[in-house]
């Protein structure tokens, strides 16, 4: 069974189970591991508990799966973004020698990062695709640094329960769990198929959650805060179907 449809099976046998043992009972034992989502509260509340609690009892270290070389797509898809502000084309004009990542809240050493800096940290190859709630995909290989190397080096707290990360094109943001935050796939991505991140793909810098649909890889990161308070859902809109927690 590959991954994902062991997922899948993962994922509606506890359902069943849940349904068969009353699903109040795994409402208070989500509440009772602290395995709420932020969305726990909305319509799909429950479905979203169900999933995340699972996903997060058995899965949280599995792996996204990566591809070969042959596997990259011959034309990366750049989906459209909104206009970007005048301050990014200026930064852009200097090889985004001026683009920073503030990092904050619950670490011991806040601080200010640049490109260089981030370029400086132990770098990761991957291969993962980017799947788009809307149903296309791309495989591509990305090059960044563990977002875990950068929380290391700011002295995340071990009361941390979320990184919320945003991007220069407000309003879009979005917050993972510390688990997906440190996981060795979460990438602080600048590069894209042995070149820069291309503008359309989020460069100079996207955050990569190759383990959650596409809207939770943000791009042109600028800043990142780390809180133990579920942090609200950004752009996981529960009326437009998207989920906090979107594990595929
Ligand atoms: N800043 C920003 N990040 C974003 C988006 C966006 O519009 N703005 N779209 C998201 C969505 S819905 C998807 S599916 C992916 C698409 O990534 P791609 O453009 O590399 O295909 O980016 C995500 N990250
Ligand atoms: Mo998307």
């Amino acid at each position: 069974m590959n991954s994902l449809s062991r997922r899948r099976f993962i994922k509606g046998g506890v359902v069943a189970a849940a349904g068969a043992a009353g699903l109040g009972a795994a409402d208070r034992i989500a509440r009772r591991y602290g395995l709420l989502p932020p969305d726990a509260g909305t319509l799909y509340g429950l479905g979203e508990t169900l999933t995340y609690g699972t996903q997060h009892l058995l899965l949280r270290h599995s792996p996204a799966r990566e591809f070969s070389r042959s596997q990259i797509s011959q034309r990366p898809f750049p989906n459209e973004i909104d206009k970007l502000p005048d301050e990014y084309k200026r930064m852009q004009e200097t090889g985004f020698r001026d683009w920073k990542v503030q990092v904050d809240g619950l670490v011991s050493e806040p601080g200010l990062f640049s490109m260089a800096d981030i370029r400086s940290f132990p770098a990761r190859n991957q291969i993962t695709m980017v799947a788009c709630e809307e149903g296309w995909s791309y495989v591509a290989e990305w090059t960044g640094a563990p977002l875990s190397h950068l929380l290391g080096l700011v002295g995340a707290k071990p009361q941390a329960r979320y990184v919320i990360y945003r991007s220069i094109q407000a309003p879009q943001w979005e917050s993972i769990d510390m688990d997906e935050a440190m996981h060795p796939q979460t990438l602080l991505t600048y590069g894209m198929n042995d070149g820069d991140l291309p503008t359309g793909n989020g460069g100079p810098l996207r955050l990569r959650v190759p383990r959650q649909l596409g809207y939770k890889s943000i791009k042109f990161i600028t800043s990142l805060t780390v809180t133990d308070k579920p942090p609200g859902l950004g752009g996981a809109n529960p009326d437009g179907g998207y989920a906090w927690f979107a594990g595929i």
